[in-house]
């Protein structure tokens, strides 16, 4: 199994203020974070961020949404980090998050639901080389 998972704050996240506390979050559940960055991105950067959603009622709103505002973009790294950090974060609808989870005490709604976590192992590597070079990441032993 992985152990690196691409995460995003996402903008209402950030806008509401959570950011230090989504910070604390990851740190408690045992995250090394490799890189981090802060960007606002293009709408174009965010349809390719998002292009196996392309074509799903929802594309439009996520790539306006996701690229309207900056967003904290981090690669984090644990054993098996994507089921991990998915667990973390709690179900892509709010309204259906465990408790303790960051959507259930963070997130405004369905879309703007403040955290992204990579879905496989195969995903993250290509989510974190999409914001990241290898070299713009702590190495650790
Ligand atoms: P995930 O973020 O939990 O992996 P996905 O199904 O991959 O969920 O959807 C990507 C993102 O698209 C979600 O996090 C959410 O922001 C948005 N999204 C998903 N489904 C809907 C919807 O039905 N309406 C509006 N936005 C949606
Ligand atoms: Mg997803």
């Amino acid at each position: 199994m992985g152990n690196r998972t691409l995460a995003i704050i996402k903008p209402d996240a950030i806008k509401n203020g959570y950011t230090g506390l989504i910070y604390d979050r990851i740190i408690k559940a045992g995250f090394t974070i490799l890189g981090a960055r802060l960007l606002k991105m293009t709408k174009a950067q965010a349809e390719g961020f998002y292009a196996i959603h392309r074509g799903k009622p929802f594309y439009e709103e996520l790539t306006t949404f996701m690229s309207s505002a900056p967003c904290m973009v981090l690669a984090l790294e644990k054993e098996q980090a994507v089921s991990a950090w998915r667990e973390t974060i709690g179900a892509t609808n709010p309204a259906d998050a465990a408790e303790g989870t960051i959507r259930k005490d963070f997130a405004t709604s369905l879309g703007e639901n403040a955290v992204h976590g990579s879905d496989s192992d195969e995903n993250a590597i290509k989510e974190i080389a999409f914001f990241f070079s290898e070299a713009e990441l702590i190495a650790n032993e």
